[in-house]
C-alpha cells in the first residue's frame, strides 16, 4: 500500500491510496480523516492508518497507470508529496559522492573527507514545496552553470515529532561546477526554482523491514536512448537514518513534519552534464519511479 497525492479534474488536490494498480480516493472516503496529507503523515502509525482506511474505501477512482503520465489541469495526474513541509537534505553519506566532491574541487576539497568521517552530518536546506517538481513535471537546469547532474536519494518522511514515517524518492539537482567553484556558493548550486522532484509515492517505515536492504536506481536517456545507468543500496551509506533525523531536529521544530533527502551513492562520470530534454529516472523498486524530463 502507498500514499499519493493526486489531481482531480474540476475537485483540486486530492489524496490517494494506491493498491496494486488501482489508485482509491482516500480524501473522498472521509474528508475530516484523511482530507489533509499532513494530518495523515503525522499518525502514530501510518502503516496502521492506511490498513484502517483500505477497509473503509469503495470503488477504485483511477489505474495508477492514468495518473502516472503527464497531465494538464482536464486529466488526474500525480502530484508532488509535499504541501507545508521543508525539505533537507544530507550530503556526503557515500563514499561515491565524497569521491566525486573531492575531484570536482580544484584544491581537493579536504573538507569533504572530514564530514564524511565527523560525527556531525553535513544538512543542508534544499527546498519548499514551490520549488519542488512533481513526477513528470521538468526539473531545471540553472542558466549560468555547465555541469548539471540528478542526485537520486531516498528521501525520509520525518513527521512533527521526529519519528520516521515514510520513505519517497528523491532528486537532488546540483550544479557541480558552481558547488566546486567554492563551498559557499553550495545554496546557489543547489536551491533554485526546479531544483528537487519528489514522489511518485510514499510508502509507510513499518511496511519496510530493512530499509538498508532497499536499492536504488538511476537511469538517465537523451533522445529515446539510455546514455548513463547505475544502480546502488541504500547498505552503503555511512550514516543511519536515526542519526540524520537526531541531527536534523537539534534546535530545529518542523510543525508539519519534514522531508530528508539521505545524499546520493550515485555520480555520473564526470563528462557527463545533464541538457534540456534528458529523462531522469529514479527507481526503488518498493517505491515506484520518479521520472522528469529536464526543462
Ligand atoms: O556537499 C555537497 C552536497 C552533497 C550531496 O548533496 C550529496 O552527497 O548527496
Ligand atoms: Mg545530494
Amino acid at each position: 500500500m502507498k500514499l499519493c497525492r493526486f489531481w482531480r479534474p474540476g475537485r483540486g488536490a486530492a489524496i490517494g491510496l494506491a493498491i496494486g494498480d488501482e489508485v482509491y480516493d482516500l480524501s473522498a472516503t472521509d474528508a475530516n480523516r484523511y482530507g489533509s496529507f499532513t494530518g495523515l503523515i503525522h499518525a502514530e502509525n501510518l502503516a496502521a492508518e492506511l490498513a484502517e482506511a483500505s477497509s473503509r474505501i469503495g470503488s477504485p477512482y483511477c489505474s495508477w497507470q492514468e495518473l502516472d503520465r503527464p497531465g494538464g489541469l482536464d486529466k488526474p495526474h500525480l502530484l508532488a508529496p509535499i504541501t507545508r513541509q521543508e525539505v533537507w537534505a544530507a550530503g556526503v553519506t557515500y563514499l561515491r559522492s565524497r569521491d566525486a566532491r573531492m575531484e570536482e574541487s580544484p584544491d581537493g576539497g579536504s573538507f569533504y573527507d572530514k564530514v564524511y568521517h565527523a560525527a556531525r552530518p553535513e544538512l543542508f536546506f534544499k527546498a519548499t514545496a514551490r520549488r519542488v517538481s512533481a513526477p513528470h513535471e521538468p526539473v531545471r537546469l540553472r542558466c549560468d552553470s555547465r555541469w548539471n547532474v540528478p542526485e537520486p536519494e531516498l528521501v525520509l518522511f520525518v513527521n512533527s515529532r521526529g519519528s520516521l514515517a515514510g520513505f519517497t524518492i528523491g532528486n537532488d539537482m546540483s550544479s557541480r561546477d558552481i558547488e566546486g567553484e567554492n563551498p559557499l556558493y553550495l545554496p546557489q548550486a543547489k536551491v533554485y526554482m526546479g531544483c528537487c522532484a519528489l514522489g511518485p509515492a510514499v510508502i509507510p517505515a513499518a511496511a519496510v523491514k530493512d530499509a538498508r536492504t532497499l536499492a536504488i536506481r538511476l537511469r538517465l536517456s537523451r533522445g529515446g536512448t539510455v546514455c548513463f545507468e547505475g544502480s546502488t543500496s541504500i547498505a552503503q551509506m555511512k550514516r543511519s537514518f536515526d542519526e540524520l533525523i537526531e541531527y536534523l531536529f537539534r534546535e530545529q521544530e518542523f510543525p508539519d513534519g519534514v522531508l530528508l533527502l539521505t545524499g546520493t551513492g550515485l555520480v555520473p562520470p564526470d563528462s557527463f552534464t545533464l541538457q534540456s530534454g534528458d529523462v531522469v529516472e529514479i527507481t526503488v523498486p518498493e517505491i515506484g519511479t520518479l521520472r522528469n524530463p529536464v526543462a
